[in-house]
Protein backbone atom coordinates (compact mmCIF):
# COMPACT_ATOMS: atom_id res chain seq x y z
CA UNK A 1 0.00 0.00 0.00
CA UNK A 2 1.29 3.69 -1.29
CA UNK A 3 1.34 5.65 2.18
CA UNK A 4 0.87 9.33 1.73
CA UNK A 5 3.90 11.05 1.98
CA UNK A 6 4.12 13.55 5.26
CA UNK A 7 6.41 16.51 3.76
CA UNK A 8 7.70 17.11 0.21
CA UNK A 9 11.54 17.77 -0.14
CA UNK A 10 12.39 19.75 -2.94
CA UNK A 11 15.86 18.90 -3.94
CA UNK A 12 18.43 21.18 -5.58
CA UNK A 13 16.20 23.65 -7.52
CA UNK A 14 16.82 27.47 -8.12
CA UNK A 15 14.97 29.42 -5.58
CA UNK A 16 14.00 32.44 -7.38
CA UNK A 17 12.01 35.10 -5.22
CA UNK A 18 11.90 39.17 -5.51
CA UNK A 19 14.98 39.06 -4.19
CA UNK A 20 17.02 36.10 -3.78
CA UNK A 21 18.73 33.75 -6.48
CA UNK A 22 20.14 30.02 -5.03
CA UNK A 23 20.47 26.86 -5.06
CA UNK A 24 18.52 25.10 -1.87
CA UNK A 25 16.64 22.22 -0.60
CA UNK A 26 12.82 23.48 0.22
CA UNK A 27 10.68 21.18 2.66
CA UNK A 28 7.15 21.38 2.37
CA UNK A 29 5.56 20.35 5.55
CA UNK A 30 2.07 21.50 7.46
CA UNK A 31 1.08 23.70 4.43
CA UNK A 32 4.12 25.88 4.65
CA UNK A 33 7.69 26.12 3.52
CA UNK A 34 8.96 24.62 6.69
CA UNK A 35 13.21 24.46 6.47
CA UNK A 36 15.63 25.86 3.64
CA UNK A 37 18.76 24.57 3.27
CA UNK A 38 21.64 22.70 1.82
CA UNK A 39 21.25 18.72 1.82
CA UNK A 40 18.61 18.43 4.08
CA UNK A 41 18.16 15.02 5.29
CA UNK A 42 14.46 13.08 5.32
CA UNK A 43 12.96 10.22 6.21
CA UNK A 44 11.12 7.45 4.30
CA UNK A 45 7.85 9.35 4.54
CA UNK A 46 8.86 12.54 2.54
CA UNK A 47 8.11 12.76 -0.94
CA UNK A 48 11.70 14.06 -2.37
CA UNK A 49 11.31 15.81 -5.90
CA UNK A 50 15.10 16.58 -7.73
CA UNK A 51 14.33 19.78 -8.98
CA UNK A 52 17.95 19.95 -10.68
CA UNK A 53 18.06 22.58 -13.42
CA UNK A 54 14.61 24.14 -12.76
CA UNK A 55 13.38 27.30 -10.96
CA UNK A 56 11.86 27.24 -7.68
CA UNK A 57 8.94 29.91 -7.86
CA UNK A 58 6.64 31.16 -5.38
CA UNK A 59 2.77 30.28 -6.63
CA UNK A 60 1.59 32.98 -9.16
CA UNK A 61 -0.34 35.71 -7.09
CA UNK A 62 -2.66 37.12 -9.50
CA UNK A 63 -4.95 40.16 -8.31
CA UNK A 64 -7.33 40.59 -11.40
CA UNK A 65 -9.42 37.50 -12.62
CA UNK A 66 -13.38 37.46 -13.50
CA UNK A 67 -14.64 34.54 -12.60
CA UNK A 68 -18.37 33.79 -12.90
CA UNK A 69 -18.79 37.64 -13.24
CA UNK A 70 -21.97 39.18 -14.06
CA UNK A 71 -20.99 41.35 -16.94
CA UNK A 72 -23.92 43.21 -18.26
CA UNK A 73 -25.83 40.29 -20.04
CA UNK A 74 -23.65 38.22 -19.85
CA UNK A 75 -21.29 36.19 -17.71
CA UNK A 76 -17.53 35.59 -18.25
CA UNK A 77 -17.64 31.82 -18.99
CA UNK A 78 -14.91 30.35 -16.59
CA UNK A 79 -16.55 29.14 -13.59
CA UNK A 80 -14.33 29.01 -10.17
CA UNK A 81 -13.63 25.48 -11.10
CA UNK A 82 -12.39 25.87 -14.28
CA UNK A 83 -10.71 29.38 -13.76
CA UNK A 84 -8.67 28.32 -10.76
CA UNK A 85 -7.63 24.74 -12.55
CA UNK A 86 -6.27 26.84 -15.41
CA UNK A 87 -4.73 29.22 -13.30
CA UNK A 88 -2.97 25.72 -10.94
CA UNK A 89 -2.02 24.85 -14.50
CA UNK A 90 -0.53 28.40 -15.44
CA UNK A 91 1.28 28.48 -11.86
CA UNK A 92 -1.02 30.85 -9.94
CA UNK A 93 -2.12 29.59 -6.85
CA UNK A 94 -3.94 32.47 -5.18
CA UNK A 95 -6.66 34.98 -7.32
CA UNK A 96 -8.14 37.79 -6.50
CA UNK A 97 -12.01 38.21 -8.50
CA UNK A 98 -14.58 40.46 -7.99
CA UNK A 99 -17.63 40.18 -5.74
CA UNK A 100 -20.33 42.57 -7.45
CA UNK A 101 -22.44 45.01 -5.19
CA UNK A 102 -25.79 44.89 -6.70
CA UNK A 103 -28.36 47.53 -6.82
CA UNK A 104 -29.91 45.76 -3.90
CA UNK A 105 -27.74 44.68 -1.63
CA UNK A 106 -24.28 45.64 0.06
CA UNK A 107 -20.86 44.97 -0.08
CA UNK A 108 -21.62 42.36 2.44
CA UNK A 109 -24.06 41.10 0.21
CA UNK A 110 -21.66 40.84 -2.29
CA UNK A 111 -18.96 38.92 -0.31
CA UNK A 112 -21.60 36.38 0.80
CA UNK A 113 -22.64 35.58 -2.32
CA UNK A 114 -19.49 35.51 -4.14
CA UNK A 115 -17.94 33.22 -1.47
CA UNK A 116 -20.78 30.99 -1.35
CA UNK A 117 -20.67 30.44 -5.23
CA UNK A 118 -16.72 29.75 -4.95
CA UNK A 119 -16.59 27.72 -1.60
CA UNK A 120 -17.34 24.09 -3.05
CA UNK A 121 -15.07 24.79 -6.54
CA UNK A 122 -11.77 26.74 -6.04
CA UNK A 123 -8.75 24.73 -6.48
CA UNK A 124 -6.59 27.34 -5.42
CA UNK A 125 -6.85 30.11 -2.97
CA UNK A 126 -8.62 32.98 -3.51
CA UNK A 127 -9.77 36.36 -2.10
CA UNK A 128 -12.11 38.98 -3.26
CA UNK A 129 -12.10 42.93 -4.44
CA UNK A 130 -15.87 44.63 -4.24
CA UNK A 131 -16.75 46.39 -6.87
CA UNK A 132 -18.75 49.25 -5.46
CA UNK A 133 -21.19 50.72 -7.48
CA UNK A 134 -23.59 53.31 -5.19
CA UNK A 135 -21.87 54.92 -2.28
CA UNK A 136 -24.03 55.85 0.75
CA UNK A 137 -23.33 56.32 4.62
CA UNK A 138 -24.96 52.17 5.00
CA UNK A 139 -22.56 51.23 1.60
CA UNK A 140 -19.60 53.08 4.35
CA UNK A 141 -20.17 51.29 6.93
CA UNK A 142 -20.39 47.90 4.91
CA UNK A 143 -16.94 48.50 3.87
CA UNK A 144 -15.78 49.02 7.09
CA UNK A 145 -16.69 45.84 8.50
CA UNK A 146 -15.79 44.28 5.22
CA UNK A 147 -12.35 44.91 5.89
CA UNK A 148 -12.54 44.86 9.69
CA UNK A 149 -14.08 41.31 10.20
CA UNK A 150 -13.98 39.88 6.62
CA UNK A 151 -10.19 40.52 5.41
CA UNK A 152 -11.47 41.83 2.30
CA UNK A 153 -9.67 45.27 2.10
CA UNK A 154 -9.93 46.48 -1.62
CA UNK A 155 -13.03 47.46 -3.70
CA UNK A 156 -12.96 48.40 -7.10
CA UNK A 157 -14.73 51.69 -8.68
CA UNK A 158 -15.52 52.18 -12.25
CA UNK A 159 -15.01 55.68 -13.87
CA UNK A 160 -16.15 54.15 -16.95
CA UNK A 161 -19.53 52.69 -18.25
CA UNK A 162 -21.92 55.13 -17.01
CA UNK A 163 -25.22 53.99 -15.72
CA UNK A 164 -23.96 50.49 -15.07
CA UNK A 165 -20.79 50.86 -13.01
CA UNK A 166 -19.59 54.12 -13.26
CA UNK A 167 -19.07 55.84 -10.02
CA UNK A 168 -18.86 59.75 -9.86
CA UNK A 169 -16.24 61.31 -8.09
CA UNK A 170 -17.63 62.36 -5.12
CA UNK A 171 -18.48 58.75 -4.84
CA UNK A 172 -14.79 57.54 -5.44
CA UNK A 173 -13.73 60.35 -3.08
CA UNK A 174 -15.67 59.15 -0.22
CA UNK A 175 -14.45 55.32 -0.45
CA UNK A 176 -10.76 56.43 -1.22
CA UNK A 177 -11.02 58.66 1.93
CA UNK A 178 -12.64 55.56 4.18
CA UNK A 179 -10.72 53.03 2.79
CA UNK A 180 -7.28 54.95 2.97
CA UNK A 181 -8.08 55.71 6.84
CA UNK A 182 -8.65 52.21 7.14
CA UNK A 183 -5.35 50.63 5.15
CA UNK A 184 -7.20 49.28 2.22
CA UNK A 185 -6.53 50.14 -1.45
CA UNK A 186 -9.57 51.58 -3.73
CA UNK A 187 -8.63 50.18 -7.19
CA UNK A 188 -9.73 52.47 -10.35
CA UNK A 189 -10.70 51.33 -13.99
CA UNK A 190 -9.99 54.56 -15.23
CA UNK A 191 -11.51 56.05 -18.33
CA UNK A 192 -13.74 58.87 -19.07
CA UNK A 193 -17.06 56.73 -19.60
CA UNK A 194 -19.17 59.71 -20.29
CA UNK A 195 -16.99 61.23 -23.01
CA UNK A 196 -16.38 57.60 -24.77
CA UNK A 197 -20.32 56.61 -24.55
CA UNK A 198 -20.76 60.13 -26.90
CA UNK A 199 -17.88 58.66 -28.93
CA UNK A 200 -19.88 55.39 -29.26
CA UNK A 201 -23.19 56.30 -30.57
CA UNK A 202 -21.50 59.10 -32.89
CA UNK A 203 -19.69 56.07 -34.60
CA UNK A 204 -22.51 53.68 -34.15
CA UNK A 205 -24.46 56.38 -35.96
CA UNK A 206 -22.18 56.99 -38.47
CA UNK A 207 -22.63 53.17 -39.63
CA UNK A 208 -19.29 52.00 -37.89
CA UNK A 209 -20.39 48.74 -36.40
CA UNK A 210 -17.37 46.30 -36.61
CA UNK A 211 -15.64 45.23 -33.68
CA UNK A 212 -12.36 47.74 -34.55
CA UNK A 213 -14.67 50.63 -33.61
CA UNK A 214 -14.39 49.65 -30.13
CA UNK A 215 -10.74 50.71 -29.97
CA UNK A 216 -11.59 53.91 -31.86
CA UNK A 217 -13.87 54.56 -29.42
CA UNK A 218 -11.62 54.58 -25.78
CA UNK A 219 -8.85 56.72 -26.56
CA UNK A 220 -5.69 57.14 -25.08
CA UNK A 221 -6.50 60.35 -23.88
CA UNK A 222 -9.45 59.40 -22.19
CA UNK A 223 -7.33 56.75 -19.98
CA UNK A 224 -4.89 59.68 -19.19
CA UNK A 225 -7.49 62.25 -18.38
CA UNK A 226 -9.37 59.60 -15.77
CA UNK A 227 -6.03 58.45 -14.81
CA UNK A 228 -5.30 62.17 -13.78
CA UNK A 229 -8.30 62.72 -11.99
CA UNK A 230 -7.93 59.59 -10.00
CA UNK A 231 -4.70 60.69 -8.92
CA UNK A 232 -6.12 64.17 -8.08
CA UNK A 233 -8.73 62.43 -5.55
CA UNK A 234 -6.71 59.84 -4.18
CA UNK A 235 -4.38 62.69 -3.10
CA UNK A 236 -6.97 64.96 -1.80
CA UNK A 237 -8.02 61.82 0.12
CA UNK A 238 -4.41 61.41 1.34
CA UNK A 239 -5.19 57.78 0.35
CA UNK A 240 -3.31 55.36 -1.34
CA UNK A 241 -4.62 54.34 -5.55
CA UNK A 242 -3.98 51.37 -7.71
CA UNK A 243 -4.46 51.68 -11.30
CA UNK A 244 -5.98 48.44 -13.01
CA UNK A 245 -5.23 47.74 -16.25
CA UNK A 246 -2.70 50.58 -17.46
CA UNK A 247 -2.71 50.33 -21.34
CA UNK A 248 -1.21 53.77 -22.46
CA UNK A 249 1.44 56.15 -21.52
CA UNK A 250 -1.18 59.19 -22.01
CA UNK A 251 -1.94 57.01 -18.23
CA UNK A 252 1.25 56.25 -17.47
CA UNK A 253 2.59 59.77 -17.81
CA UNK A 254 0.34 61.06 -14.47
CA UNK A 255 1.30 57.91 -13.03
CA UNK A 256 5.11 58.33 -13.00
CA UNK A 257 4.40 61.91 -12.10
CA UNK A 258 2.13 61.44 -9.18
CA UNK A 259 5.01 58.58 -7.89
CA UNK A 260 7.80 61.18 -8.25
CA UNK A 261 5.88 63.67 -6.13
CA UNK A 262 5.60 61.08 -3.15
CA UNK A 263 1.64 60.28 -3.68
CA UNK A 264 1.08 56.60 -3.48
CA UNK A 265 -0.08 55.41 -6.49
CA UNK A 266 0.40 52.24 -7.69
CA UNK A 267 -0.60 50.23 -11.28
CA UNK A 268 -0.70 47.40 -13.22
CA UNK A 269 -0.93 46.41 -16.62
CA UNK A 270 -1.52 43.13 -18.15
CA UNK A 271 0.39 40.60 -20.55
CA UNK A 272 -1.93 41.55 -23.34
CA UNK A 273 -0.79 45.08 -23.51
CA UNK A 274 3.01 44.02 -23.66
CA UNK A 275 2.41 40.88 -26.28
CA UNK A 276 -0.43 42.81 -28.96
CA UNK A 277 -0.79 46.13 -30.31
CA UNK A 278 -3.17 48.15 -31.56
CA UNK A 279 -2.35 46.49 -35.45
CA UNK A 280 -4.90 43.88 -34.52
CA UNK A 281 -8.05 46.06 -35.06
CA UNK A 282 -6.96 47.15 -39.28
CA UNK A 283 -9.58 45.06 -40.24
CA UNK A 284 -13.44 44.63 -39.96
CA UNK A 285 -13.24 41.14 -39.97
CA UNK A 286 -15.33 39.89 -37.04
CA UNK A 287 -12.36 37.94 -35.48
CA UNK A 288 -11.28 41.08 -34.08
CA UNK A 289 -13.81 40.70 -31.50
CA UNK A 290 -11.09 38.50 -29.72
CA UNK A 291 -9.42 41.43 -29.43
CA UNK A 292 -12.24 43.36 -27.75
CA UNK A 293 -11.23 44.06 -23.91
CA UNK A 294 -11.34 47.72 -22.34
CA UNK A 295 -9.17 49.69 -22.67
CA UNK A 296 -8.13 48.24 -26.13
CA UNK A 297 -4.35 47.29 -27.63
CA UNK A 298 -2.72 50.59 -27.84
CA UNK A 299 0.69 51.39 -30.17
CA UNK A 300 4.01 49.57 -30.23
CA UNK A 301 5.29 53.27 -28.26
CA UNK A 302 2.76 52.61 -25.54
CA UNK A 303 4.26 49.21 -25.11
CA UNK A 304 8.14 50.79 -25.01
CA UNK A 305 7.06 52.96 -21.88
CA UNK A 306 5.05 50.06 -19.98
CA UNK A 307 8.21 48.09 -20.24
CA UNK A 308 10.54 50.83 -19.22
CA UNK A 309 7.59 51.26 -16.41
CA UNK A 310 8.00 47.83 -15.33
CA UNK A 311 11.51 48.12 -15.14
CA UNK A 312 11.72 50.74 -13.26
CA UNK A 313 9.19 50.23 -10.72
CA UNK A 314 6.26 52.73 -12.15
CA UNK A 315 4.08 49.92 -12.65
CA UNK A 316 4.11 47.15 -9.81
CA UNK A 317 2.22 44.69 -10.85
CA UNK A 318 1.53 42.13 -13.68
CA UNK A 319 -2.26 40.82 -13.45
CA UNK A 320 -4.18 39.06 -16.04
CA UNK A 321 -7.60 41.04 -16.26
CA UNK A 322 -9.01 37.28 -17.32
CA UNK A 323 -12.24 37.99 -18.71
CA UNK A 324 -13.30 35.06 -20.94
CA UNK A 325 -15.89 34.93 -23.47
CA UNK A 326 -16.45 32.28 -25.53
CA UNK A 327 -16.29 33.06 -29.64
CA UNK A 328 -18.14 29.89 -30.70
CA UNK A 329 -18.76 27.72 -27.94
CA UNK A 330 -16.58 26.07 -24.55
CA UNK A 331 -16.99 22.94 -23.47
CA UNK A 332 -18.98 24.04 -20.53
CA UNK A 333 -22.13 25.59 -22.88
CA UNK A 334 -21.25 29.14 -23.51
CA UNK A 335 -22.18 30.20 -26.97
CA UNK A 336 -21.93 32.92 -29.60
CA UNK A 337 -21.24 35.55 -26.60
CA UNK A 338 -18.50 37.63 -28.26
CA UNK A 339 -20.80 37.51 -31.09
CA UNK A 340 -23.29 39.32 -29.24
CA UNK A 341 -21.79 42.38 -30.82
CA UNK A 342 -22.03 40.96 -34.48
CA UNK A 343 -23.91 43.97 -35.69
CA UNK A 344 -22.62 46.65 -33.16
CA UNK A 345 -19.48 46.30 -31.49
CA UNK A 346 -20.93 47.97 -28.18
CA UNK A 347 -22.47 44.84 -27.60
CA UNK A 348 -19.15 42.85 -27.28
CA UNK A 349 -18.44 42.10 -23.88
CA UNK A 350 -15.35 43.16 -23.35
CA UNK A 351 -12.75 41.02 -21.74
CA UNK A 352 -9.87 38.45 -23.01
CA UNK A 353 -8.88 34.82 -21.30
CA UNK A 354 -5.33 34.76 -20.13
CA UNK A 355 -5.49 33.33 -16.61
CA UNK A 356 -2.91 29.79 -17.75
CA UNK A 357 -0.63 31.70 -20.02
CA UNK A 358 0.52 34.58 -18.07
CA UNK A 359 3.74 33.47 -16.14
CA UNK A 360 4.86 31.18 -19.33
CA UNK A 361 4.39 34.85 -21.77
CA UNK A 362 5.68 36.62 -19.50
CA UNK A 363 8.77 34.63 -19.10
CA UNK A 364 9.09 34.32 -22.78
CA UNK A 365 8.61 37.95 -23.71
CA UNK A 366 10.19 39.50 -20.59
CA UNK A 367 12.68 37.44 -18.89
CA UNK A 368 14.27 35.52 -21.89
CA UNK A 369 14.16 38.80 -24.46
CA UNK A 370 16.30 40.48 -21.65
CA UNK A 371 13.49 42.93 -20.52
CA UNK A 372 13.03 41.55 -17.02
CA UNK A 373 15.33 39.68 -14.54
CA UNK A 374 14.20 36.58 -13.10
CA UNK A 375 13.68 38.60 -9.61
CA UNK A 376 11.74 41.10 -11.42
CA UNK A 377 9.55 38.79 -13.18
CA UNK A 378 8.79 37.29 -9.61
CA UNK A 379 8.32 40.61 -8.00
CA UNK A 380 5.26 41.79 -10.97
CA UNK A 381 3.86 38.77 -10.64
CA UNK A 382 3.67 37.30 -7.15
CA UNK A 383 5.28 39.43 -4.41
CA UNK A 384 3.98 42.91 -5.31
CA UNK A 385 0.58 41.92 -5.79
CA UNK A 386 0.74 40.28 -2.65
CA UNK A 387 1.91 43.10 -0.61
CA UNK A 388 -0.17 45.63 -2.25
CA UNK A 389 -2.98 43.59 -1.52
CA UNK A 390 -2.72 42.33 2.34
CA UNK A 391 -1.76 38.78 1.07
CA UNK A 392 2.29 38.98 1.87
CA UNK A 393 4.38 37.24 3.54
CA UNK A 394 1.91 34.46 3.43
CA UNK A 395 1.71 33.90 -0.46
CA UNK A 396 3.82 35.69 -2.86
CA UNK A 397 7.34 34.76 -1.72
CA UNK A 398 9.30 31.13 -0.70
CA UNK A 399 10.61 31.87 2.78
CA UNK A 400 10.27 29.89 5.97
CA UNK A 401 6.77 29.89 7.12
CA UNK A 402 5.28 31.37 4.18
CA UNK A 403 2.30 29.04 2.68
CA UNK A 404 4.08 26.21 0.47
CA UNK A 405 3.09 27.23 -3.02
CA UNK A 406 5.61 26.58 -5.45
CA UNK A 407 5.92 25.97 -8.71
CA UNK A 408 8.66 24.08 -10.63
CA UNK A 409 9.46 25.92 -13.95
CA UNK A 410 11.43 24.56 -16.70
CA UNK A 411 13.10 27.54 -18.23
CA UNK A 412 15.01 24.96 -21.20
CA UNK A 413 11.62 23.57 -22.12
CA UNK A 414 9.28 24.96 -24.79
CA UNK A 415 5.52 24.57 -25.88
CA UNK A 416 3.49 25.93 -28.28
CA UNK A 417 -0.13 27.25 -27.27
CA UNK A 418 -3.03 25.99 -28.25
CA UNK A 419 -6.84 26.57 -26.80
CA UNK A 420 -7.98 23.38 -26.74
CA UNK A 421 -4.72 21.77 -25.01
CA UNK A 422 -5.56 24.84 -21.48
CA UNK A 423 -7.85 24.16 -19.17
CA UNK A 424 -10.10 26.98 -18.61
CA UNK A 425 -13.75 27.52 -20.62
CA UNK A 426 -12.41 30.02 -23.57
CA UNK A 427 -12.48 28.40 -26.63
CA UNK A 428 -9.77 30.59 -28.11
CA UNK A 429 -6.46 32.24 -26.63
CA UNK A 430 -4.49 35.20 -28.08
CA UNK A 431 -1.90 33.13 -28.02
CA UNK A 432 -2.60 30.32 -30.54
CA UNK A 433 -0.44 28.73 -32.05
CA UNK A 434 2.73 30.70 -30.39
CA UNK A 435 6.06 28.96 -28.85
CA UNK A 436 7.06 29.85 -25.92
CA UNK A 437 9.93 29.89 -23.79
CA UNK A 438 9.80 27.74 -20.22
CA UNK A 439 7.01 25.33 -18.79
CA UNK A 440 5.57 24.75 -15.33
CA UNK A 441 6.53 21.23 -14.72
CA UNK A 442 4.82 21.02 -11.28
CA UNK A 443 2.46 22.65 -8.79
CA UNK A 444 2.23 22.93 -4.55
CA UNK A 445 -0.66 24.64 -2.90
CA UNK A 446 -0.02 24.54 0.62
CA UNK A 447 2.43 21.74 0.26
CA UNK A 448 -0.11 19.57 -1.82
CA UNK A 449 0.94 18.83 -5.50
CA UNK A 450 -1.91 19.61 -7.59
CA UNK A 451 -0.57 19.64 -11.21
CA UNK A 452 2.47 17.47 -12.14
CA UNK A 453 3.38 17.82 -15.72
CA UNK A 454 0.27 17.48 -17.70
CA UNK A 455 -1.86 15.37 -14.60
CA UNK A 456 -4.07 17.38 -12.73
CA UNK A 457 -3.41 16.24 -9.43
CA UNK A 458 -6.06 18.92 -7.50
CA UNK A 459 -9.36 19.11 -6.46
CA UNK A 460 -12.50 21.17 -6.81
CA UNK A 461 -13.15 22.83 -3.16
CA UNK A 462 -9.70 22.65 -2.13
CA UNK A 463 -9.16 25.94 -2.60
CA UNK A 464 -9.49 28.60 0.71
CA UNK A 465 -10.43 31.83 1.52
CA UNK A 466 -7.89 34.06 1.91
CA UNK A 467 -8.81 37.05 4.49
CA UNK A 468 -6.52 39.85 3.61
CA UNK A 469 -4.65 42.56 5.71
CA UNK A 470 -3.39 46.13 5.67
CA UNK A 471 -2.14 47.22 1.91
CA UNK A 472 1.90 47.02 2.39
CA UNK A 473 3.16 49.02 -0.18
CA UNK A 474 6.18 51.04 1.49
N1 LIG B 1 -12.67 46.19 -16.92
C1 LIG B 1 -12.11 45.15 -16.35
O1 LIG B 1 -11.31 45.28 -15.43
N2 LIG B 1 -12.39 43.92 -16.79
C2 LIG B 1 -13.29 43.67 -17.82
C3 LIG B 1 -13.94 44.81 -18.41
C4 LIG B 1 -13.52 46.12 -17.90
O2 LIG B 1 -13.97 47.13 -18.38
ZN1 LIG C 1 -11.81 47.61 -15.75
ZN1 LIG D 1 -11.11 43.32 -15.10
Amino acid sequence: MTQTPSATLIRNGRVITATDDYVADVLLKDGIVHTIGHRLEVGPDVAVVDASGLYVLPGGVDTHVHLENVIGPTITCDTFASGTRAAAFGGTTTVVDFALQTETDSPLGAIARAQASAEAQVAVDYSLHVIVTRVDDQVLKDVQLAMRHEGVTSFKMFMAYPGVMMADDAAIFRMLRQVGADGGMVALHAENGTVIDLLIKEALEAGHTSPRYHAMTRPAIMEGEATHRGIRLAELAQAPIYFVHVSSNEALKHIVAARAEGIPVFAETCPHYLLFDDSVYNSDSLEIAKYVMTPPLRSTEDQKHLWRALRYDDLQVIATDHCPFCMKEGHLGYRLQKMRGKDDFSLIPNGAPGIETRLVSLFDIGVMQGRLSLNRFVELTATTPAKLFGLFPKKGTIAVGSDADVVLFDPAATQTVHAKALHGNCDYTLLEGRTLRGRVEKVFLRGQLIVDGPAWLGREGMGRFVPRGEVRAF
